[in-house]
């Protein structure tokens, strides 16, 4: 009876509680202070676990302290199974472990003690543990369960922690040698070096335009994988077109004829130069030389040169007297034979005023093709010029009354003098002192033994002062063979029956 009013109060204290704490309480405070000052006055039983005695309508009861009960206060709550309306545990609604055990009643509030399931924590096992708060799922979104969670992974990406990047290259993602990096759910192409660009490295870098054009003077660029290759126009070459041939180098043009390359800029706009440089610039005509030929010469490289020595009436050569000509430009230079002069070798030189009449001792001087003579020199005198006396006859070489003719055998470097003997008849050798063997006058005649029948040498020196005479006379069956004298030569002289003169 005594346990049921104290129960009653403490419901009543209770209900205070939950409606207002603070108050509640207060008033608990106060309302112990009351029983322990009436319990100080007489109060029994004795109160065990810290229970206190109070008297309520004249009845000496225990208030006990949590988790206790009994009229001593020394029966434990079983708490596993005790509502505890206060904190909202009413085991008819819903067990105090919610997802776990119970394991029994605690001295300390809330006064049970829960064994939890895997997954659970709480005092009462009511809170499913956040298995995604040390983020498992590394490229993904996690989703908590009971003692475990799962990922669900971004694209790309795959494993339980998502932590597993799915190779999204492919063969032949990257085109051209680029190098394919995997992405998330993606992949991506490194273009370079490969000289393409674009994503999948497909496009083909234009190197005729980075960063400008490379061909120089008008070429044109043709695009390459890295690289380009430049079509030079003519007269251009090397990699980018930049080397002007040389046109004028060595000069092309004959005859010293002046040389203008095509390509030369600073030329054109030149109206008293010929075409090409009367005009514009143009690159594609750039190549090449035009030649400004010096008089008599022509054509491209000036090689045309008309041949100046021939008369073009009679296409003979204007020189004269068998001279040789050498064409030049515009002229031509006649090389003459000795003995003429002049532009065309028409001029005979007149030796004889050119030596300013060299013929002394009264010969006359007579002009000759390169050289004179002197006529009508008397015989005292000789040489080319009729100057040197004749002095081989001054010794009187000659005897037995024969005649002397003086002779100049050498005139330079210094006169040579000789003399020839006409000797008398019976007279013979050069001074005319020798014996002739016989000499004839007129019809006569001269023999000689022979006594050897040997082959014998028969030598016969004469000498004659007839134009004509015969010398042997032998007549055969066929004809005459003679030998003799015919305008004071020797000859021999052959007739025969049906001709005089063979
Ligand atoms: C956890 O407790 C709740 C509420 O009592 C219940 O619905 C659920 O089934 C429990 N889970 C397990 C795994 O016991
Ligand atoms: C709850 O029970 C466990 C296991 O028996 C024990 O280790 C723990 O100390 C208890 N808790 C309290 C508050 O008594
Ligand atoms: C449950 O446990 C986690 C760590 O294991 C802790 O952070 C959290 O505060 C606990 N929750 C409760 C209600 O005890
Ligand atoms: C957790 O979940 C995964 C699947 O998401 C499962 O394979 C694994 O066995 C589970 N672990 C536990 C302890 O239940
Ligand atoms: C993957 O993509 C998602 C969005 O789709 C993004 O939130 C995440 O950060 C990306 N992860 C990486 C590693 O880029
Ligand atoms: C691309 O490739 C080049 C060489 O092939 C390398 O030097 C560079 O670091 C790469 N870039 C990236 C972003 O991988
Ligand atoms: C061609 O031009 C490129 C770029 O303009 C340059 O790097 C290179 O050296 C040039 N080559 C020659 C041979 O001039
Ligand atoms: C670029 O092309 C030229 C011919 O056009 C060639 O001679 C050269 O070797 C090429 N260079 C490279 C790096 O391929
Ligand atoms: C060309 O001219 C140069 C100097 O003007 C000269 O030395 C050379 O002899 C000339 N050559 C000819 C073939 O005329
Ligand atoms: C030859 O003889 C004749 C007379 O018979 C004579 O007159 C003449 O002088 C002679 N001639 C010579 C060269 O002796
Ligand atoms: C050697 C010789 O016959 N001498 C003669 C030369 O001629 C003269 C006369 O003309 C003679 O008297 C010589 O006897
Ligand atoms: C000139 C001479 O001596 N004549 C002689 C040649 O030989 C014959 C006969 O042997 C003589 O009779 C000549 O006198
Ligand atoms: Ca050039
Ligand atoms: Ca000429
Ligand atoms: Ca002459």
């Amino acid at each position: 009876m005594a346990s049921h009013s104290v129960l009653t109060i403490l419901m009543c204290a209770l209900i205070l509680v939950i409606i207002m704490p603070v108050t509640a309480e207060l008033f608990h405070n106060s309302n112990s202070e009351l029983l322990s000052r009436q319990r100080r006055a007489v109060c029994n039983p004795d109160c065990k676990n810290g229970g206190v005695c109070v008297t309520v309508n004249g009845k000496d009861m225990c208030l006990c302290s949590l988790p206790y009960t009994g009229q001593t206060c020394t029966v434990i709550i079983d708490y596993c199974t005790t509502a505890q309306p206060e904190i909202g545990i009413d085991p008819k609604v819903a067990p105090v472990c919610l997802n776990g055990t119970c394991l029994g009643t605690v001295l300390t509030e809330p006064y049970f003690n829960c064994s939890c399931l895997p997954g659970f924590n709480g005092t009462r096992c009511e809170n499913n543990i956040d298995d995604c708060a040390t983020n498992p799922c590394i490229n993904g979104l996690c989703k908590d369960l009971i003692n475990n969670y799962t990922c669900s992974c971004y694209q790309g990406w795959q494993g339980r922690h998502c932590s597993a990047n799915i190779n999204d290259c492919f063969a032949g993602a990257c085109l051209n040698g680029g190098q394919c990096i995997d992405g998330n759910s993606s992949y991506t192409c490194n273009c370079s070096d490969t000289g393409f660009r674009g994503a999948n490295c497909s496009e083909n870098i234009d190197d005729c335009a980075s960063p400008s054009n490379p061909c120089s003077n008008g070429g044109v660029c043709i695009d390459g994988v890295k690289n380009y290759t430049c079509q030079c126009l003519a007269g251009y070459s090397g990699r980018n077109c930049t080397v002007d041939e040389p046109d004028c180098s060595p000069n092309p043009c004959h005859y010293n004829g002046t040389c203008l390359e095509r390509s030369n800029q600073a030329l054109y706009g030149n109206a008293s130069l010929p075409y090409p440089f009367d005009g514009v610039f143009n690159y594609s005509a750039a190549a090449g030389f035009v030649c400004l030929c010096p008089n008599g010469s022509s054509g491209n490289d000036c090689s045309i040169n008309p041949n100046d020595c021939l008369d073009p009436a009679t296409n003979r050569s204007l020189c004269a007297h068998a001279s040789s000509c050498t064409d030049g430009l515009a002229s031509f230079t006649c090389h003459c034979l000795p003995g003429y002069e002049g532009p065309t070798c028409s001029i005979d030189i007149n030796e004889c005023e050119r030596f300013g009449q060299p013929c002394q001792n009264g010969a006359v001087c007579k002009d000759l093709v390169a050289d004179y003579a002197c006529t009508g020199c008397t015989a005292e005198f000789g040489g080319k010029n009729c100057s040197v006396r004749l002095t081989g006859c001054d010794s009187s070489p000659c005897e037995n009354n024969a005649t002397c003719e003086p002779l100049l055998l050498r005139e330079l470097p210094s006169p040579d003098h000789g003399y020839r003997c006409t000797c008398k008849p019976g007279w013979s050798g050069p001074q005319c002192n020798e014996n002739t063997l016989a000499s004839f006058n007129g019809t006569s005649s001269f023999s000689a033994n022979f006594t050897t029948t040997a082959d014998c040498t028969f030598e016969l020196s004469f000498r004659t002062s007839l134009a004509h005479f015969d010398l042997v006379r032998l007549s055969s069956h066929w004809g005459d063979i003679r030998v003799g004298a015919h305008d004071s030569s020797l000859v021999l002289l052959l007739f025969n029956a049906s001709s005089s003169l063979i």
